[in-house]
């Protein structure tokens, strides 16, 4: 449904039938719906989020001056495309960068800022697309890729009826804007229970193992309360090692949090989640932060300092962002709540971006970028003598899927409806 097509005829029966029916999949976040709340006025009543954080992390580094919040603009970089969903570089000097699009293919914007034609990689035929939540979510380029030119995409297959989430290593051909088809290497696959709610993300962490972002496994309020579990990759960020040996999968870090508890999955560097669909690491810092996308109240950004070794637990399904879920109390004992959250009156489906490390924009330095998917809303995040500080920018026209960083650390945003555009002041 384009959204210049809605009604207030039709908004307000949707505001009724939210109202009426405050439950469950009427509430449920869809990472890929239409955007029926753009131009909402608050109709819909906010939560109260009353922080009862035990575990509210602080920044690693905290300014001793607060400049005022810049304005920021968005320049376009690509447009026309089919729903581009991620944008990242190969960090080789080619200052190329590789947009994921969600149907499987990966285009390059070369080093002129020019989208090319032909793809990087094509695997339209090997993603499951574009049902619900199913498709390409991400890339991530060794941190040695200069030397391995050895990338990996996470996506959705189906194989005998069964969604699967799916992690693989490919490489790229002797020429530079091609990858090999041939050379894909299957290095983690597990079952999705629903079509939703399969997390993201793929990053390499400054320890150089990959950090993978997998979602509840789907459904409404975690039926199988997969967030908790630690018996189940799902509802987690799992940290492997997929670059050093010679690993036709992955081998599990021995420093994983979870190594060694009987029943647990090693692979578990984080858990508590319900569906982190971005998180990243700040590249100067190497602090780490996650937005974990909401069920029916709040959108959260959670935040996970340099020094951690791991093992939080933050939260979900006891609790939603600052909330205890379907309940008026909760045990809050171990759980790491989060350091902002948002309720229905600015957006439904938060997209967690990026600390700004650039060198062309001194004011948006240190600043974490963030985004409401369906309301376009644009923020910002920093820490100010220990409290955490937001912003909004803007109020854009996209469906905000993705941040992302150029070699330089320039910053970009990539709308599902087409476009990709850099973040400047
Ligand atoms: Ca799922
Ligand atoms: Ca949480």
């Amino acid at each position: 449904m384009n959204k210049r097509t809605f009604t207030f005829a039709a908004f307000l029966m949707i505001i009724f039938v939210l109202s009426w029916q405050f439950t469950a999949l009427a509430q449920e976040q869809i990472v890929f719906l239409p955007q029926i709340f753009k131009n909402s006025s608050g109709t819909i009543p906010q939560p109260t989020a009353t922080s009862t954080a035990t575990a509210t992390p602080t920044a690693t580094a905290t300014p001793t001056t607060v400049p005022a919040w810049p304005d920021i603009t968005l320049d376009v970089v690509a447009d026309g495309m089919n729903q581009p969903i991620h944008v990242t570089n190969a960090g080789d000097g080619s200052n190329r960068l590789f947009v994921a699009q969600r149907e499987g293919r990966i285009r390059i914007i070369d080093g002129n800022g020019q989208l090319q034609t032909t793809p990087f990689l094509n695997i339209e035929d090997r993603v499951e697309c574009c049902d619900s939540e199913l498709g390409l979510f991400a890339v991530a380029f060794s941190p040695n890729y200069t030397s391995t030119q050895q990338f990996y995409v996470h996506y959705t297959a189906r194989i005998d009826s069964q969604t699967k989430s799916r992690i693989s290593r490919f490489t790229t051909t002797a020429d530079p804007n091609v990858a090999d088809l041939n050379s894909e290497q299957i290095v983690l696959e597990f079952d999705q229970p629903a079509n939703n709610h399969n997390g993201g993300q793929i990053a390499f962490g400054p320890d150089g193992y990959l950090y993978i972002a997998t979602g509840d496994g789907g459904g409404s309020g975690d039926p199988q309360d997969n967030g908790q579990k630690l018996t189940t990759l799902l509802g987690k960020i799992l940290r492997i090692d997929v670059e050093t040996g010679s690993p036709a999968t992955y081998t599990i870090p021995a420093d994983n949090p979870f190594v060694g508890t009987a029943g647990a999955r090693g692979e578990i560097w984080a858990y508590g989640l319900r569906n982190p669909w971005r998180f990243s690491f700040d590249r100067t810092t190497g602090d780490m932060y996650i937005g974990d996308v909401g069920q029916g109240r709040l959108e959260e950004i959670s935040f996970q300092p340099t020094s951690s070794t791991g093992g939080e637990n933050y939260g979900w399904n006891t609790m939603e962002g600052s909330l205890c879920f379907n309940a008026t109390t909760c045990d809050q004992t171990g759980l790491t709540l989060p350091i902002h959250t948002y309720g229905r009156s600015l957006g439904i489906s938060v997209t967690g971006g990026n600390v700004y490390r650039g060198s062309q924009y001194a004011a948006l330095q240190g600043i974490y970028f963030f985004a409401d998917y369906v309301t376009g809303r644009i923020w910002g995040l920093r820490n100010v003598g220990g409290t955490w500080e937001d912003h909004e920018f803007t109020n854009s026209p996209y469906n905000v899927a993705s941040f992302g960083e150029d070699e330089n650390g320039e910053l970009y945003i990539v709308d599902l409806g087409g476009g990709v555009y850099k973040v400047r002041d």
